[in-house]
């Protein structure tokens, strides 16, 4: 049996949190009045950290962590912890795939019929009496749109299949076609965004993807064109979008997540055609739960010397 003190590095699900301190000894570092003494305190028996997939871990701070064996990712994206040092110590990596998929390719579509029919406008409408004087102005439409997907991961392909049965057709770019798949493949995100009406963000944060959603692919999405990002804030081109969606060289945006999260650029916050979500892709009790219980089990599967459920490769 494996023993060891957790170092927590941002705050869980309360559930999850609640059963973490409840099974093991746990320092939470953002509590810690001098997060170095901590890490200094820990060098010895930290064999565990739990991060999330906003905070992650940096290499600076697993080096002073010599013991370190397990990083519990909770969350799907891995791409605020330094991998590759990781992977040079040998260190494990799990996150909470799968639990999630659905959930937040639930939020790319309520992102996407929001921006379409302008639903946060209509709501307001109503709100401030404006339906009083006149009707609402007519909205465009999803139905026969083309949808361009960047990234056909688990959460691309959920998303792809909502959007299918909304009546639009679905093209979608990878590194390489995937055998088996129906919709057209784009070798290149700036032709896809020509090709769509409305481009969705669904690849993995990191290096590999650092604003693949560039100011050429949102110039070639237009003055019509849509985008959606349930990604990450680093997969787009953030100023050129903000520039664009002002000028009106872009249409519309749904946004759930920003370069400096929880920090939005005010022109965003000022815009009537932005849809804007606090990061909120997994923000469900079900969903969080499911999450918690990976991060457990993972833990446990650690501490007991079993194989780990969800081992990032
Ligand atoms: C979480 C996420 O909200 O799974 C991810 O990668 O971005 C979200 O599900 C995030 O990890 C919490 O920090």
């Amino acid at each position: 049996m494996n023993q060891s003190p957790i170092l927590l590095m941002a705050p869980l699900y309360g559930p999850t949190q609640q059963a973490l301190e409840s099974r093991y000894t746990v320092h939470r570092l953002w509590e810690a009045p001098d997060a170095g003494a901590l890490l200094a305190s820990l060098a010895d028996g930290c064999r565990v950290v739990v991060t999330t997939g906003g905070k992650g871990i940096d290499a600076a701070t697993m080096a002073k962590l010599p013991k370190l064996e397990l990083v519990a990712c909770f969350g799907v994206g891995v791409d605020a912890i330094d991998l590759e040092y990781c992977r040079k110590r040998g260190i494990a990596v799990t996150n909470t795939p799968d639990v999630l998929t659905d959930e937040v390719a639930d939020l790319a579509l309520a992102l996407l019929l929001a921006t379409v029919r302008r639903i946060p406008y209509g709501d307001r409408f109503v709100r401030e009496g404006k339906w009083l004087k006149g009707g609402m102005p007519l909205t465009q439409s999803l139905g026969g749109r083309k949808v361009g997907i960047v990234g056909l991961g688990r959460i691309g392909s959920a998303i792809a299949k909502r959007c299918e049965s909304f009546g639009t057709t679905i093209g979608w770019y990878g590194p390489r076609p995937k055998p088996g798949v129906k919709w057209q493949h784009f070798g290149d995100v700036v032709e896809l965004a020509r090709w769509a009406d409305v481009l969705i963000a669904a690849c993995p944060g990191g290096p590999a993807t650092h604003r693949i959603v560039s100011r050429a692919a949102l110039e070639a999405l237009g003055p019509d064109g849509i985008f959606v990002n349930i990604a990450r804030g680093s997969v787009v081109d953030q100023d050129a979008m903000v520039e664009l969606l002002g000028n009106g060289k872009l249409g519309s945006a749904g946004l759930d997540v920003f370069d400096d999260e929880p920090n939005v650029p005010q022109a965003l916050i000022g815009m009537e055609n932005v849809v804007l979500q606090p990061h909120m892709g997994s923000g469900t009790h079900p969903t969080r739960t499911e999450m918690g219980r990976l991060v457990l089990e993972n833990v446990a599967a650690w501490t007991e010397g079993k194989p780990l459920v969800t081992q990032v490769s």
